[in-house]
């Protein structure tokens, strides 16, 4: 429990989180506005040509197959949702229109965010025999659904005062309703599938992922202050205090289990596939609903990540039992760490993560979904890049966090790569190989609602403007209200990690500069002292070098810094 003499801690890092939620006023150097909008502009032509081609050639479908211009239902992962009311027995949940919603109003679009609203309103039912996939369904449509009734009854749109009648909240709630079910197990961890009509289906498999149960607690939290139906927390959290006390002694715990037994089936984990949101949530629990019970959590799975499976900037898997590592591969799920890093204020962490993300994404063109870390060669059988976002939106939480306008080129160059590679005349496409850039026909639902939304707030976030969010899983922004916070929170932050120590002086430079190889000093008016005893700056300002030579000491870890085969001194993976 955080101790009485950490609430000015605590204050600090409150206040840091709302600075990064925040829209900060001064324009990045180096980067010009004309160049800013320029791009932002960019990011909405790439919005709605995906958009435009759903709605032409796969609406009310659930997703858009853009190398054949038709639709596809069949979501292996989410499973079939249909639409009851629709003429010639329509399957579809206008999936890809619920997920574009929120990213709608972010671009300003409130016509189009309203014609949305009524048509669901209208038309989308759960009252169908339909085997969903529980987290992929709360992720998406719940989550969908909630963040835009929220948005619907917000000041700045119109529907407040007309038609909009809590269409899409009665809609979630339906929703969330035919979820209990999944629940009713002897452990309270859920099904991972359910029937919506039928509810738990006979012989049903009992295996999920930590994710899968451990992170529902945002949609179905905002679910129960919105209705006052406390069930759905109650489920969700229930769910989420099983499985921490599952952990491991080392605070560890496994990727699958079986939700009847409670036994860990697969002990290895890491911060990717399988378990990735469940660290999310946590940490965005906290800031949601104020809970301590969410924070120490989070504070001591954090802690266990980077003592486990951190390796310099890179993570790998690890035995939970024993702590040791298993698989040495950087996944393209992980890409996400870096920007969970920044909320909790671990800027340097961040940094250096997010750059050899970035350096695997510029040896490829994209981020390839697993890369062997041990042998430096892709995966054999997971050379796709299926349009995720988790790259885009790291980049928008350090460019939050820092103004450092590197990011924009960061995030210029992923806009770049995804009109080149994977714009086609029908959409966007998924790359079925990233050696080789061939296509498959599939336009995930994530790349409307996370990674044109990261792009495009990476460029122009004036929907953060007046307002605090705090962006689900999926990129569903929910806001953040005192009245939802149960008690005020106290954290704590342990000395050693990179912490702004004055909160007036949040803003810095470069994240190049500085978060980095933090105590390099940068001058003027905005300089930041952080605490270093050991460091000892790299020769060149820019962290590049060609000898470890030129490479100093890291200032939070206090371990030597090589030069990479790309050229940057940093903590790298195999060192010498
Ligand atoms: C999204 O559906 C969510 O971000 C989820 O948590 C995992 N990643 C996919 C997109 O890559």
């Amino acid at each position: 429990m955080p101790g009485a003499g950490a609430a000015a801690a605590s204050r600090n890092w409150l206040l840091l989180v709302l600075l990064l939620l925040s829209a900060f006023a001064a324009p990045a150097a180096g980067f010009g506005s004309a160049k800013k909008v320029y791009m932002r502009e960019k990011v909405r032509k790439m919005f709605y040509h995906a958009y435009e081609n759903y709605m032409v050639h796969a609406f009310p479908h659930d997703e858009l197959k853009p190398l054949t211009k038709t639709f596809t239902d069949s979501l292996s992962e989410l499973g079939n949702l249909k639409l009851e009311r629709l003429p010639q027995n329509y399957n579809g949940s206008a999936l890809t229109l619920v997920e574009s919603l929120s990213s709608l109003v972010v671009l300003g679009n409130y016509t189009e965010f309203e014609r949305g609203v009524l048509w669901l309103s209208d038309n989308l039912t759960f009252d169908v025999d339909a085997r969903v996939n529980l987290f992929e369904c709360n992720i998406r449509v719940l989550g969908g659904l909630v963040s835009a009734h929220i948005l619907a009854t917000d000041s700045k749109s119109r529907l407040e005062h007309g038609l909009y009648k809590n269409q899409l909240l009665d809609l979630a709630r339906d929703l969330g309703q035919r979820f209990l079910p999944a629940f009713e197990t002897p452990t309270g961890l859920p099904y991972a599938w359910i029937n919506l009509k039928y509810g738990v289906m006979d012989a049903e498999t009992t295996e999920t992922s930590t994710s899968g149960c451990g992170s529902l607690i945002l949609e179905m939290g905002a679910l129960s202050r919105l209705t006052g139906d406390p069930r759905f927390q109650a489920a969700a959290l229930r769910a989420l205090r099983k499985l921490w006390s599952m952990r491991s002694p080392l605070n560890l715990l496994g990727t699958t289990l079986d939700v009847v037994t409670g036994e860990w089936i697969e002990y290895s984990s890491g911060v990717g596939a399988g378990v990735d949101s469940f660290y999310e949530y946590l940490l965005k629990a906290y800031i949601l609903f104020g809970n301590d019970e969410f924070w120490d959590m989070f504070h001591s799975s954090y802690l266990a990540v980077q003592k486990y499976f951190r390796h310099g900037p890179w993570y790998h898997e690890a035995d939970m039992r024993t702590g040791k590592a298993t698989y040495w591969q950087l996944t393209s799920l992980q890409a996400f760490w870096p920007g969970l890093q920044i909320l909790v204020g671990d800027i340097a962490a961040a940094n250096s993560s997010h750059r050899e993300f970035f350096y695997v994404w510029d040896k490829f063109g994209v981020l390839p979904e697993r890369y062997l870390l041990d042998h430096g060669m892709l995966h054999p059988t997971e050379k796709y890049y299926p349009l995720r976002p988790e790259l885009a939106e790291s980049t928008f939480y350090l460019y939050q966090a820092t103004r450092d306008p590197w990011y924009m080129e960061v995030g210029e160059t992923i806009i770049n790569s995804l009109n080149y590679y994977t714009r086609v005349d029908g959409g966007f496409a998924s790359v079925r190989d990233v050696s080789t850039m061939e296509l498959e026909d599939h336009q995930h639902s994530f790349f409307l609602s996370e990674t044109c939304k990261y792009l495009y707030l990476l460029f122009d976030d004036s929907f953060l403007a007046g307002q605090n969010y705090v962006f689900t899983t999926e990129g569903h922004p929910l806001p953040i209200r005192g009245s939802w916070h149960e008690k005020l929170p106290e954290a704590y932050i342990p000395a050693n990690w990179t912490s702004v120590k004055n909160e007036n002086q949040a803003i810095r430079l470069s994240a190049l500069s500085q978060q980095v190889c933090p105590a390099t000093t940068t001058g003027g008016s905005i300089s930041l002292q952080i605490e270093s005893a050991c460091h000892i700056p790299d020769s060149r300002a820019d962290h590049r070098c060609r000898m470890d030579d030129e490479c100093g000491i890291d200032s939070t870890t206090c371990r030597k810094r090589v030069c990479s085969m790309a050229g940057f001194c940093g903590l790298w993976l195999f060192e010498p």
